[in-house]
């Protein structure tokens, strides 16, 4: 019997999308959970996967190691178990431009959006003093609205981003809404993120992945 994947997480943050991942490709996992405090302090367990002690960190039956949820989310679309279909995939077929596309914003959310969060959620680790903190954490915040306005301007007016097909692209979208800028401000100015996000939250096969990382009515 092969090894499970092995998960390192935190209810809430960036692992859930690849908790989402590993659910709707039907793939084995194990998950070891990370108090986020403990995430923040540099846990030894962690670093010992992924030094700059981030979660996710993914453990591949073989023993490779990955940090890096795209680079996660891409591999995991292209394991095919036996009786999983292909049209389960979450990417386009290749070579296509919806392929391209999916790429193109998935590592916009990732390598763009992202980042926003890790300059602006401890600002004081970056630069010196409160005030200039506070700045950073303000600009990065403003940055981060603008770069959702980009993504609810791409999407479509189907129930997913892409249209019908749930793709990577959703998962990130599912997940960061429960994040800054908040619920009320998806509400109030990215009405196509916010039924894509509630239909991500209640996609049937996402239920015991919603229920381990977000409180209800959250
Ligand atoms: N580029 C990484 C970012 C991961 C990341 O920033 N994770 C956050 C949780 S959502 C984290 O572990 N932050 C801890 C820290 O910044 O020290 C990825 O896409 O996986």
């Amino acid at each position: 019997m092969t090894a499970p994947y092995r998960l390192l997480a935190s209810p809430g943050t960036g692992s859930a999308i690849v908790e989402c991942m590993l659910v709707l490709r039907g793939l084995p996992y194990v998950i070891e959970d990370f108090a986020y405090d403990r995430v923040l302090a540099g846990d030894p367990a962690l670093m010992a996967k992924n030094p700059l002690s981030e979660v996710p960190a993914l453990v591949l039956p073989d023993g490779t190691l990955m940090t890096e949820s795209a680079a996660m989310l891409i591999y995991l679309d292209e394991i095919v178990r036996e009786g999983t279909l292909l049209r389960d995939r979450l990417v386009p077929p290749a070579g296509t431009p919806e392929r391209a596309r999916i790429y193109r914003w998935t590592l916009f959310l990732a390598a763009t959006l992202y980042p926003t969060f890790t300059y602006g959620d401890d600002p004081e680790r970056w630069v010196a003093g409160a005030e200039t903190g506070e700045e950073l954490r303000k600009r990065t915040d403003a940055y981060r609205e603008e770069l959702w306005g980009m993504v609810e301007r791409e999407a479509s007016p189907g129930p997913y981003w892409m249209g019908d097909q749930l793709t990577l692209v959703d998962l990130y979208i599912g997940v960061m809404a429960y994040w800054r800028p908040g619920k009320k401000w998806f509400a109030a100015n990215a009405p196509k993120l916010t039924r894509i996000a509630a239909n991500v939250a209640s996609h049937p096969k996402l239920a015991g992945v919603w229920a381990r990382n977000f409180r209800v009515g959250q």
